[in-house]
């Protein structure tokens, strides 16, 4: 279990500046497929010039923003959003393009079948079928080597008296118990969850108690995800990182920013100083360390915790506003890194209310922008990874080299 007496301080050798280097070096931020194509609200989606129209078109794009930043190596799957004939073509195409396949997310909103709940519904036919799509999603996993299953319900219910919210979790807890089963040994799966919407009344895994509750009946490779925008206003959501973390059960986070509700906006772009504090606990804790898959010894039950964004640009060019989340974690992670822990624990320890938060705050007011581009020039890239990428060309020449076909969405 990772504990204060890993996180960097004055004994860790060399300078902070040189400590954060090292452990900014490691960083590895996982991409959304589903980020790169077309997205929207219920009002309207709009499509872009030279959006992907298929998972290989939607991984090259994902690669352009690793050889931009340095720092975002895998992408993660929507499946069937990322449905395709021959995943062994897939992987080896992320492969050519440096990157890997991360995470795959199981899609259970999108099925008529499950208006009225899928591993929650009353009828066993449906559990059956929704859990037979997490057995297809492992077989994906097996296919391009990814490790991590990522399940999200929308299940829940519009009105009290609707469903009985006691059985509902009983057949969860049953339906969960069967995907677990599902998993080779070398696997785990993550379950997410999210306060409301689809569902207005009870959601079915609304908060991250449900979730790690689920998880603890399951077995030790069963870890909670917490996306950011899916607590109510108001949520002191560093602190759910502590607990989790205290119990070995963060699995993953879906970094996004939000000013109201699942906004989905780019991490670090409506609340900075909340990214901060989630990832000067991170870095308390010593969960920093790359703990994916990829990396050699990795323990499906272990500490790892993968740092993936989970966002949509509705608005906003795709690639550039992942290069732009992938550099704002980037510099709430930096931050983090340079507050000085040993000042910090002294004036806590002495009860020094302001000292203490001085101490926090300035770190967080750090311009760690120009440590950031001596990161990036010391390992051959760009300092200003969104200039760089804007003169490559790309966005207009894909722009030009996409015609015809079907822009990618949500669309199955
Ligand atoms: C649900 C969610 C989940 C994904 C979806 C794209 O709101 O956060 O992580 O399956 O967005
Ligand atoms: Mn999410």
């Amino acid at each position: 279990m990772t504990t204060a007496e890993t996180s960097p301080t004055s004994s860790t050798p060399g300078t902070p500046r040189e400590r954060a280097l090292a452990a900014l070096r490691q960083q590895a931020i996982e991409l959304p497929s589903w980020a790169f194509g077309n997205s929207g609200t219920r009002f309207k989606v709009f499509g872009t010039p030279g959006t992907p129209r298929d998972p290989f078109e939607k991984v090259s794009d994902a690669a352009q923003v690793h050889q931009y930043t340095g720092v975002a190596p895998r992408v993660s799957l929507h499946i069937p959003w990322d449905l395709v004939d021959d995943y062994g073509k897939l992987a080896a195409h992320a492969a050519d393009l440096g990157v890997t396949i991360g995470m795959v997310n199981a899609n259970l909103f999108q099925d008529d079948d499950y208006k009225l709940g899928s591993l929650t519904h009353a009828d066993p036919r449906v559990r059956a079928k929704a859990v037979a799509h997490h057995a297809e999603c492992v077989e994906v996993m097996r296919a391009t080597g990814s490790k991590e299953l990522k399940l999200w319900l929308p299940d829940g219910t519009n009105y009290p008296g609707q469903d009985d919210l006691r059985e509902r979790q009983d057949r969860l807890a049953d339906s969960l118990h069967q995907v677990y089963a599902l998993l080779d040994d070398d696997m785990r799966l993550v379950l997410e969850y999210k306060f409301f919407e689809p569902a207005f009344y009870s959601t079915d895994v609304p908060d991250w108690g449900t979730s790690l509750l689920h998880c603890l009946a399951l077995g030790d490779r069963a870890k909670v995800v917490l996306d950011t925008g899916h607590h109510a206003p108001g949520t002191n959501i560093e602190f759910i990182v502590v607990q989790l973390l205290r119990a070995g059960r963060l699995g993953a986070f879906d970094f996004n920013s939000r000013f109201y509700a699942d906004d989905d906006l780019m991490a670090g772009a409506a609340d900075p100083f909340q990214l901060f504090r989630i990832m000067h606990e991170i870095v308390g804790a010593g969960a920093l360390a790359p703990g994916t898959p990829s990396d050699p010894g990795w323990d499906p039950a272990g500490p790892g915790v993968n740092f993936m964004l989970d966002q949509c640009h509705n608005v906003e060019d795709k690639i550039p506003g992942q290069i732009r989340s992938v550099t704002n974690v980037q510099q709430a992670t930096a931050k983090a890194l340079l507050v000085d822990r040993d000042a910090l624990r002294a004036a806590q320890r002495a009860g020094d209310v302001l000292g203490a938060h001085d101490v926090l705050m300035d770190a967080y007011h750090t311009d760690v922008r120009p440590l950031l581009a001596e990161l990036r020039e010391s390992s051959g890239l760009d300092p200003d990874p969104m200039a760089a990428f804007k003169a490559s060309g790309y966005l207009q020449r894909t722009a030009g080299e996409r015609i015809g076909g079907t822009q990618a969405g949500w669309g199955a």
